[in-house]
């Protein structure tokens, strides 16, 4: 069997391989996703972001045993945020995580934030693509909604769930990192502790200041405590709710997620095709030169298009 055959089968070695040769940009790579990528789509992606240790991974560890009990296989994508004081939290998701191992039905992958060849944003698509081949019917991706990048993640997901926690001030860093505007489902974990009631009235007090047309979907909030279980049944009908009504909606967001990745492709193929282009140290000379004020960014940048053989007839010079 070929790997891509193998994938399909949803073997988890053939997965993991599958992943590696991905990440690592080889030609291998390149030839699977051609293979694999008809064959995508199906799976339905839910996007779990919030502040660090808001109780994402409990939380998705929660609802992978409830979906699990229907039958559907699950695969998760943890984005790790390699904290110091954890010294990573990938361990510590193995551990939460432990309830499903030597469960066929779920592959879990944890990845750092930082090391990724093409960056963050690609490196978990190409997962979730893989996930998605072999079959999960829902791939949860957890990310740590503090830079663009990983909100870009869950934006793009088909639902997004916003967690968030009582008595952190995490609404004000939530609110900057721009992460209320992508809620779709709002969650408000930790409910057990103080101030789960105050957090949900300011979440909804944000909330109606938006306008909400007849029909428009209005994010819930909900009240979970992810690590008894309590409130993940409702969240699990929230996700239900939402999924039919924005079933008509999905293509779109399917399409979003499908530019959002050609962009990012494109402009990291254009990155590479400079890096391969330009004698070593070059690109740091040219930012030498800018920072002396000896060219401008302008001009630098038409003349290394110029250069890589791309003319910047086509591009917008102007400021
Ligand atoms: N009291 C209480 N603690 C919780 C709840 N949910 C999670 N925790 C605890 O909060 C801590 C962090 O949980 P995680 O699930 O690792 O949180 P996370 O958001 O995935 O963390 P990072 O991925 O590191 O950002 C753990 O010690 C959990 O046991 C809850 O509902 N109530
Ligand atoms: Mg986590």
């Amino acid at each position: 069997m070929t790997l891509a055959e193998r994938v399909f089968a949803g073997e988890a070695r053939a997965i993991a391989r599958a992943i590696s040769l991905i990440e690592d940009e080889s030609a291998a790579g390149a030839e699977l996703v051609r293979a694999i990528y008809p064959r995508t789509g199906r799976a339905y992606l839910v996007g779990v972001t919030g502040p660090p240790g808001a109780g994402k991974s409990t939380l998705v560890d929660r609802l992978t045993t409830e979906v699990r009990k229907t039958g559907q296989t699950v695969g998760i994508v943890a984005v790790d945020p390699t904290s110091p004081f954890s010294g990573g939290a990938i361990l510590g998701d193995r551990v939460r995580m432990g309830a499903h191992f030597g469960d066929a039905g779920v592959f879990i992958r944890s990845m750092a934030t930082r090391g990724h060849l093409g960056g963050l944003a690609r490196a978990t698509s190409d997962v979730a693509l893989v996930l998605d081949a072999a079959g999960k019917d829902i791939v949860m991706i957890e990310t740590v909604g503090v830079g663009q990048d990983e909100v870009d993640i869950v934006r793009t997901a088909d639902v997004s769930i916003v967690v968030l926690v009582p008595g952190t001030g995490d609404e004000v860093q939530a609110l900057k990192a721009g992460i209320m505007e992508i809620a779709d489902i709002f969650v408000v974990n930790k409910a057990d502790r103080d101030g789960a009631d105050r957090l949900v009235q300011s979440v909804s007090a944000m909330l109606s200041l938006q306008t909400f047309q007849p029909g428009d979907w209005r994010p819930p909030i909900l009240k979970t405590e992810a690590t008894s279980g309590v409130g993940v049944p409702e969240l699990i009908d929230a996700i239900q709710k939402f999924r039919a009504h924005s079933e008509a909606m999905r293509g779109i967001r399917q399409r979003t997620r499908q530019e959002y990745r050609l962009r990012d492709l494109l402009s990291h193929r254009f990155m590479q095709l400079v890096e391969e282009t330009l004698p070593a140290g070059e690109l740091q000379r040219v930012v030498d030169g800018i920072a002396a004020r000896e060219v401008d960014p302008y001009s630098a940048a038409a003349d290394i298009m110029r250069r890589v053989g791309l003319s910047s007839a086509g591009a917008k010079t102007r400021p």
